[in-house]
């Protein structure tokens, strides 16, 4: 397959599609990991073969499901995300958050059949802090009827928490989903550093969640695709300048040890993960490998970098159907926090040296990425696994981005500070992270520059209700909560000249890759 083909989907077959039920003469539990060797064995003279039903076109009766493709089965339509299934019933598990609710409308107006639960944790972990969403966002009740009024999209939406595994499974069955986002978990970092609660809560959350809806997808929707949201802080920032492959190593990867060589095609590479929240994360990630071996499940693994942005179309239709946006210490992601603290006169707060790499995504491209990993579902078994990034910048970088489109465009005379950085993290690194397969494999494209995205949150954030917002919040963007247990908040290192120097400002690269031996181990400041 080529870069940017549009028509990544177009050569899948009934194996792939969820609304097929698989029958025959094999050990699904055997088959696990093993699917090329699978594949390879059934043939003509084999004695493992599989034949399917379809659910939608019950006349077809028994085939073979590798004999239609995605292009040649009229319930399979044409769209410019590639082939979709006809009203595709997909469930957001976390519909109320900041992605959930961003995917819920971007999919229901692309034509998708949307449910979802969530039992506005989100909401009440934020306002425990005492911060809260500076976009202001409506009740549920009231999204869902100005969802349907105004874009006649209509949310099947039920209060459900994801630890309630009777509700949640009665639900599934009701709507049987054809696939699964799984938002439905705390993101952040600094959360759950704060206290023994809080890391316990997040991992309470994230990790028995996700292990007890693993056994409702075997028990009941066992076809539907699970796609579930990782992080990038899986596998941390390694001092060797290894790089971050999507999830496994590739197949000409080798260990080279005392003059001995071994293959780590198909391994899962190393995980590093930088606070509880991302461990929860990493424990997810097996639990999902796991269950994929043991029952046959599919699932995208997908490893998201720092998200930022405000905008769709579909978010921006009315006020009434804005996603929340945090700017706070725990919950607010370093862009967006940026771009309020530039709105109200904070210095940018620039953690350690500004020299750590992240890999990004905007919002819009972000929605584009989960829309392609849908209509092009994993096989039974596998357990893919993408990073999901447009580009990696440094924090320093970043800083320079949001300060220029606010002095430039925005006439705000933004000034950019080091503090001391309450994280224990490598604060210089190298950083080489693979994304290929979001593009190369299911023609992702991005479309927003960050500068874009920037100027767009800029635009909505000067509106004087969210500006007023913004400084009622201002006690909680400074940080305090320190990875070694104290709370204090952080001191200024230094106010930063307009322009530092050193800025590669083309983003992509690092222009002076770090050599190794002025590299740090990581630090607490
Ligand atoms: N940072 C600053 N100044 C700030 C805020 C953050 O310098 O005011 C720095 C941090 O030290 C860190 C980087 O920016 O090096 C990213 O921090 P973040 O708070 O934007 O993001 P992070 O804690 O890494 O977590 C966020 C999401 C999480 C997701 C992760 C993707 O909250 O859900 O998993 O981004 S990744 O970073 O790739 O792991």
């Amino acid at each position: 397959m080529t870069a940017n083909n549009k028509q990544h989907n177009a050569h899948l077959t009934c194996w792939n599609c969820p609304a097929i039920d698989l029958a025959g003469k094999v050990d699904f539990r055997a088959c696990g990991q093993t699917i090329e060797k699978f594949n390879g064995a059934m043939g003509e003279d084999s004695d493992i073969y599989i034949m399917a039903e379809c659910k939608r076109r019950p006349e077809l009766g028994l085939f073979d499901p590798m004999s239609i493709t995605f292009e040649e089965c009229p319930q399979w339509q044409w769209t410019s995300n590639g082939y979709m299934l006809k009203n595709m019933r997909v469930m957001i598990l976390g519909i109320d958050g900041y992605l959930g609710w961003t995917l819920a409308l971007w999919l229901g107006s692309l034509g998708f059949q949307v449910s979802g639960i969530d039992n506005f944790a989100r909401r009440v972990w934020v306002m425990e802090q005492g911060a809260d969403t500076v976009v202001p966002i409506a009740i549920m009740r009231d999204r869902l009827e100005v969802a349907k009024e105004i874009s006649g999209i209509d949310i099947n939406f039920r209060r459900i928490d994801i630890a309630s595994r009777s509700h949640l499974q009665e639900f599934i069955q009701d709507v049987r989903p054809e696939s699964i986002v799984h938002y439905a978990e705390c993101p952040s970092a600094p959360f759950s550093m704060i206290d023994a609660e809080h890391a316990i809560e997040v991992q309470r959350n994230n990790v028995l969640g996700t292990l007890g809806l693993l056994f409702i997808i075997r028990d009941t929707v066992p076809e539907s695709a699970i796609l579930k949201l990782g992080t990038m802080g899986e596998y941390g920032t390694p001092l060797t300048g290894r790089p971050l492959f999507e999830g496994m190593f590739p197949a000409d990867a080798v260990l080279h040890w005392d003059d001995r060589e071994w293959s780590m095609g198909g391994e899962m590479t190393p995980r590093d993960p930088v606070s509880f929240y991302h461990v929860s994360k990493v424990q997810d990630t097996f639990n999902v490998y796991e269950a994929c071996k043991y029952w046959w499940l599919r699932s995208y693994d997908v490893m998201q970098g720092v998200i930022y942005g405000v905008h769709t179309t579909q978010l921006a239709a009315d006020p009434r159907l804005r996603t929340r946006f945090d700017i706070d210490e725990w919950f607010g992601t370093v862009i967006n926090r940026f771009v309020a603290q530039a709105i109200v006169g904070i210095p940018l707060t620039i953690y350690g040296s500004g020299e750590q790499v992240r890999g990004l995504i905007g919002l819009q491209d972000a929605m584009q990425c989960m829309t392609r990993l849908i209509v092009a579902p994993p096989e039974p078994g596998q357990y893919g696994v993408v990073n999901q990034m447009s580009g990696y910048f440094s924090i320093h970088e970043l800083a320079e981005k949001v300060a220029r489109v606010g002095r430039q465009e925005f006439n705000l005379p933004v000034q950019v500070q080091r503090v001391e950085n309450p994280r224990v993290e490598a604060d210089r690194h190298p950083f080489e992270p693979i994304y290929e397969k979001l593009s190369n494999e299911f023609g992702f494209e991005p479309q927003v520059s960050p500068e874009e995205e920037i100027y767009r949150m800029f635009e909505l954030l000067t509106q004087p209700h969210i500006r007023k917002s913004i400084q009622q919040a201002m006690y909680h963007i400074i940080p305090s909560t320190w990875w070694s247990g104290d709370h204090r908040r952080v001191e200024t290192i230094e106010i930063l000249e307009e322009e530092p120097a050193g800025m590669s400002g083309d983003g992509h690269k690092p222009k002076h890759p770090i050599p190794s031996e002025q590299l740090q181990t990581p630090s607490e400041d």
